[in-house]
């Protein structure tokens, strides 16, 4: 709540300079408007132990709002890069590969999931054991930041 407030305060004080300086109507009304429209849950993390510096997490995003948001980027507190991937089938096999955006339609939840979109979690900074949570945070097209904890689970199945 304080966070909130100072932010607003701050969007009231970056607003105010705007209108100021150039006379155009301030965006932060839009953005906060649409803060809530997709939200980020049920998300876990393939336990990595120690000398393994790759892994996946999953979730499931939904947009309740009547705009099209897409997830631009994303971090994990426990890893240097996190990158956006998809499962692409090549002849007989499946190989994955990161993907600019991952676009959720308004109404709709898209699930990322073993075999399909993964968020990808390299340089991992310590083991991840089944019980340790991480931190993601995921970014959207429109500025928007959704954070979330993440529980490590046991290894099921491959990506
Ligand atoms: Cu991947």
């Amino acid at each position: 709540m304080k966070n909130a407030r100072s932010l607003s305060r701050r969007l009231v004080a970056l607003s105010a300079t705007v209108l100021t300086a150039t006379m155009i109507a301030p965006v932060s009304h839009t953005m906060q408007g649409q803060e809530r429209a997709v939200t980020a849950r049920d998300a876990w993390v393939r336990e990595a132990p120690a000398g393994r510096a790759v892994t996946a997490a999953f979730l499931l995003l939904t947009n309740t709002g009547s705009t099209a948001r897409s997830v631009v980027s994303a971090a994990c507190d426990a890893a240097e890069t996190t990158e956006l991937h998809e499962m692409r089938r090549t002849g007989a096999s499946m190989e994955m590969a990161p993907v600019p955006a991952i676009a959720v339609a308004a109404g709709q939840t898209v699930t990322l999931k073993p075999g399909g979109l993964h968020l990808m979690l390299f340089g991992l900074k310590h083991p991840l054991t089944a019980g340790d949570t991480v931190r993601l945070t995921l970014t959207l097209d429109d500025g928007t930041r959704l954070s979330l904890r993440a529980p490590v689970r046991a290894m099921q199945g491959m990506p």
